[in-house]
């Protein structure tokens, strides 16, 4: 039987308890339903999540230093944000959110490009066809639709490519998130929804937010494969990432993924996560560090010696003071460029603003 074939609800429906792979304690899960990554994907995973978190800490010690307007850290979130990349090949697309900088910064994407619209200089300060990343989405679940629209686009374009949505628990509350999963799964498109289900939508908690007994288990009502599993455990978010990847790219439609892990920082820099919760809650989930389990895990393997851990910190710190260094240049922006890019041919209106803006320049000049 193959898998257009099988519908029956419990086919799509999630786990109960998060499928994992290496437990908080850094200790294999027993008799995992997932099949563990290769060596070399779990060292890149845990390179990737030391790299993805000194980007961010970076991030948002620059929004103190006065050089990004705002930041919204994923600190805690690298399994999934490094996990869900790694498991993308090259051809396929990547349709973030705010929250998902590390993400494309792990794509590829140069991180002062990244962090320009952080700065308010641009929309999209990168070149989205470089590394196959579309511009991160501030509009809660927008993206959902754009990752529909394009990977049904390119299926029907005959192209091999899959488009991973990443998407908060929050935004699956919108309208946009409902036509996006019921049509991705009436068109089988090839999409891949991450939701990364952090706890909260700025203060509003899960229990707010939702009736349903896991937000996997929405994917069951749109007729899609449901996946529950553990978001602080990278070899996990991978290899479901990969699972999916494979399933849409075999021509067999969409997958939803939740991924349960837990926003460490506040929503932004400008929030403050104390009014909404409590220490000793955020102190339970830092016990489930996705990086010190996955270390503990490759230490323990004799996978990570202390000497190539010490040469990534090295990386990652170099890698945090160039991008120190460059965002701490000025930049000099010409409000020209306010109106490229906007469509491939300028409408007439956008012609006329452009000259009305020209103008109105030249006479203060
Ligand atoms: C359509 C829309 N409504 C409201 C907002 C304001 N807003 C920005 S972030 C956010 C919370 C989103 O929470 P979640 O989807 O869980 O993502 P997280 O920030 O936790 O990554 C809200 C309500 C928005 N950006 N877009
Ligand atoms: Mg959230």
């Amino acid at each position: 039987m193959t898998t257009t074939e099988r519908t029956a609800a419990s086919y799509f429906l999630p786990s109960d308890e998060p499928l994992g792979l290496v437990s908080p304690d850094g200790t294999a899960v027993k008799e995992p339903e997932l099949a563990m990554p290769a060596d070399d994907v779990l060292r890149q995973l845990h390179r990737g999540m030391v790299t993805g978190r000194r980007f961010d800490t970076q991030a948002t010690a620059l929004t103190k230093q006065g050089r990004l307007a705002v930041y919204p850290s994923a600190r805690g979130q690298e399994a999934c944000e490094i996990g869900a990349i790694l498991a993308l090949r090259p051809q396929d697309w990547l349709f973030p959110t705010y929250r998902d900088s590390m993400a494309v910064v792990a794509r590829g994407v140069d991180p002062v490009e990244v962090l320009t619209l952080l700065r308010g200089d641009w929309h999209c300060g990168y070149d989205p066809y470089r590394a196959n990343v579309a511009p991160q989405c501030t509009p809660l679940a927008t993206n959902t639709l754009h990752a529909v629209g394009f990977a049904h686009a390119a299926r029907t374009k005959g192209e091999d490519t899959v488009a991973l949505a990443l998407l908060g628990d929050g935004a699956t509350s919108e309208g946009d998130t409902h036509e996006a999963l019921n049509f991705a799964a009436v068109w089988k498109a090839p999409v891949v929804f991450l939701v990364q289900n952090n706890g909260y939508a700025i203060s509003v908690p899960l229990a707010k937010q939702t009736a349903a007994p896991s937000l996997a288990h929405k994917g069951v009502g749109y007729g899609m494969p449901s996946v529950l599993v553990d978001g602080n455990d990278a070899a996990a978010v991978h290899a479901v990432v990969e699972q999916a990847v494979a399933h849409a790219a075999a021509g067999d439609g969409p997958t939803l993924i939740e991924a349960v892990t837990y926003r460490v920082e506040s929503h932004t820099n400008a929030d403050d996560a104390t009014r909404y919760r409590e220490r000793a809650e955020v102190e339970k989930w830092l016990e489930r560090d996705p990086i010190a389990r996955l270390k503990r895990y490759l230490t323990d393997r004799a996978l990570l010696t202390e000497q190539a851990e010490q040469e990534i910190d090295a990386h990652a710190e170099q890698a945090a003071a160039a991008l120190r260094e460059r965002m701490n240049a000025d930049v000099a922006l010409d409000p020209a460029e306010l109106f490229q890019h906007v469509y491939a041919e300028p409408t007439a209106a956008l012609r006329d603003q452009a000259a009305e803006l020209a103008a109105e320049i030249g006479e203060r000049a």
